[in-house]
């Protein structure tokens, strides 16, 4: 931006930054002395760079706090900041990038983010079984306007050449309820409403029924929303599916599938859609379960 001329280097003293950064001891931790230079470098850069005043940096420090008195087991707010800001989203695309470089077999499939509200430990459910623990629509999360139910099936793959199939995959999935809230920040859900995991069979193949994504808005009532405000930016995120797809002898794969339809495809507030993640549900004929169904194979990298 302008109003700036002769670049930071001339306009303050930059012996600060080479003191900050060789005040690190000869037995620092190897990987903090490879990269505190780097990062007081640049959080130094930035400051100079915008005139960053006692204020604003008060500011910044008070937000950052303010997420992490918001944090707890089930609100994760200092990610969530994270995530707006693309940082997330950054960290992945760099770690896919190291495993892509270091490996030799067809293509797997993309990675995304995390997100807060993955939970360990979600029930062990039989293949063809449901993660809506009750679908009664007089239900407080149930919107019946918004709400319909998909069958998602598909296989387990390995990226190996030729591609087999994981047999033992673990398939585990988190998804919102149609009022946009994941069941730990919904008091009316059930405890891991819309979570399960699915082992893989001989072919490699899991099933399961769910309901079909709504775009919801990323939690906006806390300090992360506050900023995003401040920023004239939506919170909204497209329908997504998360998954947690592990095999034996595999690298863990953490990613989401989003849906086509959605309005919010092209604008994500945590930055996360990658094309190979967008999938189309079809119409479902004759099961009386689900109105759409979704095949989708993820393929795992051999380690
Ligand atoms: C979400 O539901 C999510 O998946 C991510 C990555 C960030 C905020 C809310
Ligand atoms: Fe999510």
């Amino acid at each position: 931006f302008d109003g700036i001329d002769d670049g930071p280097e001339k306009k303050y003293d930059l012996t600060l930054t080479d003191k900050v950064i060789a005040a690190t001891g000869p037995n620092a931790l190897p990987r903090l002395a490879q990269i505190m230079p780097s990062l007081i470098r640049h959080l130094h850069d930035f400051a100079r760079e915008v005139d960053l005043t006692v204020d604003e940096w008060t500011a910044g420090v008070e937000l950052i706090n303010e997420c992490g008195r918001m944090s707890d087991d089930k609100r994760n707010e200092t990610m969530l900041l994270c995530d707006i800001l693309g940082l997330e989203t950054l960290v992945d695309e760099v770690t896919a990038h190291m495993v892509s470089a270091a490996s030799a077999s067809g293509a797997s499939t993309p990675t995304s983010i995390l997100g807060p509200f993955y939970r360990p430990n979600a029930p062990l459910l039989p293949n063809g079984a449901s993660i809506v623990q009750d679908l009664t629509p007089s239900v407080p999360w149930y919107d019946e306007a918004v709400a319909s139910s998909a069958y998602i099936t598909g296989r387990v793959m390995s990226s190996s050449n030729p591609s087999t199939p994981i047999r033992n995959a673990i398939v585990d999935v988190w998804h919102t309820a149609p009022n946009g809230l994941y069941e730990q920040q919904d008091p009316e859900q059930p405890d891991m409403n819309l979570r399960g995991r699915f082992k893989t069979d001989g072919d490699g193949r899991f099933a399961f029924y769910c309901l079909r994504p709504v775009a919801y808005p990323i939690p906006d009532d806390g300090p992360a929303g506050k900023f995003l405000a401040l920023l004239d930016r939506h919170p909204y995120r497209p329908g997504h599916i998360h998954f947690i797809v592990s095999g034996p002898g595999h690298r863990t794969l953490t990613t989401q599938i989003f849906d086509d339809c959605d309005e919010y495809i092209t604008k994500d507030s945590v930055f996360a859609v990658k094309d190979e993640l967008v999938v189309r549900f079809e119409p479902r004929e004759g099961d009386s379960q689900a109105q759409w169904s979704l095949e989708y194979d993820f393929s795992l990298e051999p380690v």
